[in-house]
């Protein structure tokens, strides 16, 4: 059967707008294939619209539907929504998840949700592979990172392992998606471009979610460039942002993609990520030489222990020293957070603000609570102990805004006295951004706007420190 291939972006309940970049790759591997999908996008579409839109643009024979989506801000139900209406419209129709959420958890939403297959890991492989299969008449394509229920009902399938070289296959398509909606956005905000050179981090933080397992996988420098050359020429961008985990973590990479941009002439301006024994003297003053204009590193705790513990391997005094080392170069820093291991007391959070002053951090500070994200070794941890509060799958399901809401309270505080530092600490840090103006795109803002203004001043905390632990 020659089943068409749509690729459905749906919307989450978050505050920005990001060019659905897992879904390109996809989109780009599958023409590789010569396979064309169908793009759904409903991000430009107006909310009240959406599912008129869904229904009157979706094929009108059974098609396999591919959708992409990562944990919390409620990603999941809003694709289940869609996926329900495709089991109702087109009953014959195959509804597949990928993308960091169902490879996080790719048995559990095999058995609770409405898709027919998850694809684990990396899609550009795997994917265009399976629809072959599909269409060549498999009813239950098998091979590594394929998840289904087996017809005794037990999920079958086994985890893909990483690519270790990114190729043509994991450009970005930006023919099938509307371009002049999203560069107008990135404009409008004043946001860099997203883009990715490299997949994988040295490191094994026990609260984050190695994407792929161990390794690093590498695109072709050149790829990269003519990726960015094309955003550049055809949309007058001239900042990107560089999602890479770790973009400066292979030396030799990272300088050969200085080299070819100043052999290629490009005048563009670039963030990126890095942990903090990758930020030393001579990567940042060639880096700043060739464009970089901010960095930003997972500090996480400003307590060793709390560290250690966590398995960072970074040591408090080198960040403070690589914040210094950003800024004697002009390099904003932007340094990441978070509140809330179960053995924190308020003390912790007094040092954070302290870190932050003394540091000269104001404003440039994204604080996260903590919240045990599946296939992490805080996850496990937690759920072996019944600190989820809830069935595996409901918890997962009902991860709301990872940004600002606390999911689960981990300390022995009660969750007024956390909520009351988080509103602190990340009033004196938070970065604020601009509002859009263009309906387009407020309309895809939900009400909280709190990353765009000014928050209330912090109530006192409750008069009661018996649960500060010693
Ligand atoms: C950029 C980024 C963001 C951007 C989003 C940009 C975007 N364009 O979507 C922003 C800043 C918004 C963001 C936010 C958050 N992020 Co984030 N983010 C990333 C990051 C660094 C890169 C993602 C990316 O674009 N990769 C490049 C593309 C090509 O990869 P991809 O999307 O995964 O797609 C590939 C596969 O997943 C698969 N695939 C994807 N879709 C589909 C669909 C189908 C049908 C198929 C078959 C395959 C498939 O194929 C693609 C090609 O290989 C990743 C880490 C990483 N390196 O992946 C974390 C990561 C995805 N983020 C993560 C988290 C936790 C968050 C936050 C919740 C942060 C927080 N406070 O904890 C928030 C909230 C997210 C939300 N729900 O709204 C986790 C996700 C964990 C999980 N289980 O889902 C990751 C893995 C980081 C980590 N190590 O913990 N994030
Ligand atoms: S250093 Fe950052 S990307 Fe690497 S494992 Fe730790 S938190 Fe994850």
């Amino acid at each position: 059967m020659t089943y068409p291939v749509v690729l459905v972006n749906v919307s989450r309940n978050t505050n920005a707008i990001s060019f659905p970049m897992g879904l390109s790759v996809v989109a780009n591997a599958l023409l590789h294939h010569d396979i064309t999908p169908q793009i759904i996008d409903l991000i430009p579409v107006m909310p009240d619209q959406r599912i008129d839109y869904f229904l009157r643009t979706m094929p009108k024979e059974p098609a396999i539907y591919g959708f992409s989506m990562m944990i919390g801000n409620f990603h999941l139900d809003h694709a289940e929504h869609y996926a329900r209406l495709i089991k109702e419209h087109s009953p014959d129709s195959i509804v597949v998840y990928g993308g960091s959420l169902p490879s996080s958890v790719p048995e559990l939403l095999v058995e609770n949700c409405e898709c027919d297959f998850v694809i684990h890991g990396e899609g550009e492989v795997v994917f265009p592979a399976f629809v072959k299969a599909l269409r060549e008449g498999e009813s239950f394509p098998e091979g590594p990172g394929i998840f289904y229920k087996g017809a005794d009902g037990q999920v079958v399938g086994t985890k893909a392992k990483r690519m270790r070289r990114l190729d043509h296959l994991s450009r970005q398509n930006y023919s099938l998606f509307d371009m002049d909606f999203y560069s107008g956005y990135f404009k409008e905000v004043g946001l860099s471009w997203e883009i990715m050179a490299s997949r994988g981090c040295k490191a094994h933080c026990s609260f984050c979610y190695k994407f792929m397992g161990d390794g690093i996988g590498l695109r072709e420098v050149g790829e990269v460039l003519d990726e960015i050359q094309y955003i550049m020429e055809n949309y007058g961008i001239t900042k990107f942002y560089f999602v890479d985990e770790n973009f400066m973590q292979i030396k030799k990479y990272f300088y050969s993609f200085l080299e070819e941009k100043k052999n290629r002439g490009l005048n563009f301006t670039f963030i990126a990520s890095s942990r903090i024994d990758e930020i030393d003297e001579e990567r940042i003053s060639i880096a700043k030489e060739h464009g970089l204009t901010a960095l930003t590193t997972g500090v996480e705790s400003v307590n060793q222990a709390t560290l250690n513990a966590i398995d960072k391997r970074i040591d408090i005094e080198d960040a403070e020293r690589a914040v210094k080392l950003l800024r004697q170069y002009g390099i904003r820093p932007h340094v990441n957070l978070i509140i809330g291991f179960e053995w924190e007391s308020e003390d912790d959070y007094k040092a954070m603000l302290e870190f932050i002053e003394r540091n000269d951090l104001r404003g440039t500070v994204k604080l996260s609570y903590l919240t045990p994200l599946p296939a992490t070794r805080l996850y496990e941890d937690a759920k072996s102990r019944n600190k989820l509060g809830k069935p595996e799958f409901e918890y997962v399901r009902t991860l709301g805004n990872l940004y600002w809401e606390l999911m689960v309270n981990m300390t022995n505080m009660p969750d007024e006295l956390l909520k009351h530092y988080y509103a602190l600490i990340s009033d004196v840090g938070k970065e604020t951004r601009a509002l859009p103006v263009t309906p387009a795109y407020r309309q895809n803002l939900n009400d909280d706007l709190v990353m765009y203004k000014t928050v209330a001043a912090p109530s006192p905390p409750p008069a009661h420190a018996a649960w500060s632990l010693p």
